[in-house]
């Protein structure tokens, strides 16, 4: 047990609200409560578990700061495994404030940024793995964002880990019992147990790696940019999509100057969408500036949405944003499919999945967001009870990792490898796994990982 000083920390968002809390972990948690908490006239113990209503008492003055619920929650039986005071005062930015300078008098030292989940790592009450999965929890902004990691937090990524290093250990045992005896090579039993065992862990880390593009497009989103020639409807699709009047949209070619991002979440994918400058050659500045613009962000989206004014041909003007999406992910999008169809789609076009829209009808705007889902999810069953994913590409790099050296055991075992060797290889395989799970991660990393949390996590 890994046991350390006493922190505290205002664990609720800054601002008013019916209620703050302010969070104790450590070995002075019963003291603190004790010494600041009294009830009726008293100051007692707290029995643990149990909800309290009483009063922070200022520890110099005995003034009360504030009318509050606590509860005390005894080691190991907390979200830390220490023992843990939780206090109830009004939401206000000031009372919170001083309920928590009030802590910090009696010996508690403000924590760092998610150092209460930190400890609740270090105590072994849950991996890096779940750890991390707090912070998705907490910042998740789609459905489908949340349940993957909500999946994450109890533990079912974890468990295809454990199964992995119980592999890879089952593998590391049996080369392990033939390094006493030098002259003996490993015989043809063992020799397939191990290969099995490590195909085994090398199985559910293909698995793990096939899922990870989807794991991280549903946590982090992607981004999506609308691109054509001025007056096809771009401005139009980005309301249309968001249902609101964001961009302005004129019969004036060239009205969107500056891009217009936002946020929108399209069958529970978060999509950051990308409202942009008609391409053309144009002497006006100001819109010469919106389209260099454009074509630099194309490059970093993950998704072209081209579009197209099916009411009319073919243009040069088509064709010059055409040739600069080559190698980028692209929908072509018909628009304006209320209008007689005056556009002969290229054959290059062809090839790229084609949606026809009206946005001023509404027609094929649900197939497009059906297409633009399809583009990054294959199908698979997010809601389903087995549903795990990768989403960090931490993890990705520390199981590509572990793949690379179990690729060379399964090669070196045929080719009738000392056992040392197969050794060092496979415990390599197990040290990258366990920077993934947090037992093998190296401090910095760890620092990094929790800095990314609110204080009071
Ligand atoms: N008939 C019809 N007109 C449309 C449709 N979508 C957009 N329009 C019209 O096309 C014109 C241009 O629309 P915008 O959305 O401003 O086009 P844009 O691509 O953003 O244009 P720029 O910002 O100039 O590049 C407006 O007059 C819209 O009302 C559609 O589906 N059908
Ligand atoms: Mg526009």
């Amino acid at each position: 047990m890994y046991v350390e000083d006493t922190i505290a920390a205002i664990s609720t968002p800054v601002g008013e609200g019916g209620i703050g809390v302010i969070r104790v972990s450590g070995p002075d948690a019963p003291a603190i409560a004790r010494r600041l908490v009294r009830r009726g006239n008293v100051n007692g113990d707290f029995e643990s578990h149990r909800f309290y209503y009483g009063a922070v008492t200022d520890p110099d003055t005995a003034d009360t700061v504030d009318e509050v619920m606590v509860v005390l929650m005894g080691a190991p039986r907390s979200y830390t495994r220490e023992d843990v005071l939780e206090i109830q005062c009004h939401g206000g930015y000031l009372v919170t404030r001083r309920v928590l300078d009030a802590v910090l008098r009696c010996g508690a030292r403000l924590a760092e940024p998610g150092e209460f989940t930190r400890r609740a790592f270090l105590n072994g009450r849950i991996d890096l793995v779940q750890a991390e999965a707090v912070i998705d929890v907490i910042r998740s902004k789609t459905e489908a964002a949340l349940s993957l990691a909500q999946h994450q937090r109890e533990g079912r990524l974890s468990g295809r880990l454990d199964a992995v290093r119980d592999g890879l250990r089952h593998g590391l045992a049996l080369v392990e019992a033939f390094i006493d005896f030098p002259e003996e090579e490993i015989d043809p039993a063992s020799q397939g147990e191990i290969e099995e065992k490590t195909r085994e862990a090398l199985g559910r880390i293909d698995e793990l790696l096939d899922g990870f593009d989807e794991g991280r497009v549903l946590r982090e989103g992607v981004s999506v940019l609308i691109a054509g020639k001025p007056n096809v409807g771009k401005s139009s699709l980005l309301n249309t999509i968001l249902q609101e009047k964001r961009a302005i949209v004129t019969s004036v070619p060239g009205t969107t100057r500056d891009i217009i991002e936002e946020v929108v979440n399209v069958r529970g994918l978060p999509l950051r969408m990308l409202d942009t400058a008609g391409i053309r050659e144009t002497e006006d500045i100001v819109e010469q500036e919106g389209v260099r613009l454009t074509l630099e962000k194309i490059p970093q989206a993950d998704l072209i949405l081209f579009v197209l004014d099916g009411s009319r041909p073919f243009d040069g003007d088509d064709r010059m944003l055409l040739d600069a999406l080559v190698e980028k992910r692209v929908i072509v999008v018909l628009n304006k499919a209320d209008l007689p169809l005056r556009l002969d789609v290229p054959g290059e076009l062809g090839k790229l999945g084609t949606v026809s829209i009206s946005t001023a009808t509404g027609v094929g705007i649900d197939d497009l967001k059906g297409a633009i889902f399809d583009t990054f999810i294959h199908g698979r069953a997010i809601d389903s009870r087995e549903y795990v994913a990768l989403s960090q590409a931490r993890h990705r790099d520390a199981l590509a990792k572990a793949r690379e050296r179990i690729t060379a055991i399964i090669a070196n075992l045929a080719s009738g490898h000392p056992p040392e060797l197969l050794a060092v290889d496979l415990k390599d395989a197990l040290t990258a796994v366990g920077e993934v799970t947090g037992e093998t991660t190296p401090d910095d990393i760890l620092d990094m990982i929790f800095q990314r949390f609110c204080i009071g996590k």
